[in-house]
């Protein structure tokens, strides 16, 4: 399962390395936790999206690195101001471009932080580029908080999917102190734990992981129906967001496949969806809210 891609550059010194760290986080890049090993240690910035990119013929820059943004005059003068603070005006002047067209229906502009350390920062001229203009959730879990709902029946799978969902959310910023993982005996129970968990209004959306399997379940149906039902009345009645990530599998196999092997981690996926949810909750209520509750949300 593919799951991120980082690109790794060589800070010569300590100074080059402490002066990138201080570029990138005053340009608004989030802290990643980095890492120590003795005499080495890496700092890391995170984006919400990357790609790897393969280009037959010309280059878009000749930086090496290519970050796109919103607001590229802001992210120009954020850099200029850092620039000028670190080297003074003049010099700085020599280490930034001006923002350029591009061939490509964008603007661009290329800074050296230190010297031979190029990147290039980006924005489409039409950032919609032909788009109708849509509410949409970001995969940000920063300040956002989560219950985790897990059955404990079929726990070599259901751990699995456990440890999917809390790599999706941490990477995604999310605090573990804003994590909640509540456990129930099984599928059955998930329903009415979500429920109560989502009345609490402690959290911004729920995140369901369990797995039903068919084989070894004689009324697999009767449970499957109960449990997506519930899971879905809960989410309707309380207003907060739940992710389905109950797996219903014929084998054991089929079930470690989507659980970290050959199809990916639903676990991951659902609470991928929790987030997005969660995020477009807080833009479809506006600015000042934190969670939906409308109608039984505030029982106790
Ligand atoms: C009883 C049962 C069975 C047979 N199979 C499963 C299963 O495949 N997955 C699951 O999550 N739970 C199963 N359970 C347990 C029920 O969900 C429930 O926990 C018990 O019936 C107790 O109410």
């Amino acid at each position: 399962m593919i799951k991120g891609i980082t690109v790794v550059r060589v800070a010569g010194s300590q100074a080059t390395y402490g002066r990138l760290s201080s570029f990138f986080a005053a340009l608004g890049f989030e802290r990643g936790a980095g890492w120590r090993d003795g005499p080495n240690c890496g700092a890391s910035f995170l984006a919400p999206l990357g790609n790897l990119e393969l280009v037959e013929g010309d280059l878009p820059s000749s930086a090496p690195i290519l970050v796109e943004v919103t607001g590229l005059q802001t992210v120009h003068r954020i850099a200029r101001q850092w620039l000028a603070s670190i080297e003074g005006t003049e010099a700085a002047e020599r280490r930034i471009g001006d923002i350029e067209e591009t061939g490509w229906k964008s603007f661009l502009f290329t800074v050296e932080p230190v010297a031979g350390f190029s990147v290039a920062f980006w924005e489409w001229s039409d950032p919609l580029r032909g788009r109708p203009l849509a509410l949409e959730g970001d995969l940000s879990a920063q300040g956002l908080r989560f219950a985790l709902v897990v059955a404990r029946w079929n726990a070599v799978i259901t751990d699995r999917l456990l440890q999917g969902a809390l790599d999706a959310l941490l990477r995604s910023g999310a605090a573990r102190k804003d994590l909640e993982i509540i456990r129930v005996p099984g599928s059955w129970e998930i329903p009415q734990a979500s429920r109560q968990a989502a009345l609490t209004r402690r959290f911004d959306a729920v995140v369901a992981l369990g797995l039903l399997l068919r084989g070894e379940t004689p009324h697999f149906e009767a449970i499957y129906n109960e449990v997506s039902r519930g899971i879905g009345q809960s989410q309707q009645e309380t207003g907060i967001p739940h992710a389905f990530g109950v797996l219903t599998c014929e084998t054991l196999e089929q079930a470690l496949d989507r659980a970290g092997l050959k199809s990916g981690n639903k676990g991951f996926e659902a609470a991928a969806a929790a987030i997005e949810m969660a995020s477009l909750q807080r833009k479809i209520q506006g600015p000042g809210t934190t969670q939906a509750a409308p109608g039984q949300a505030d029982r106790p």
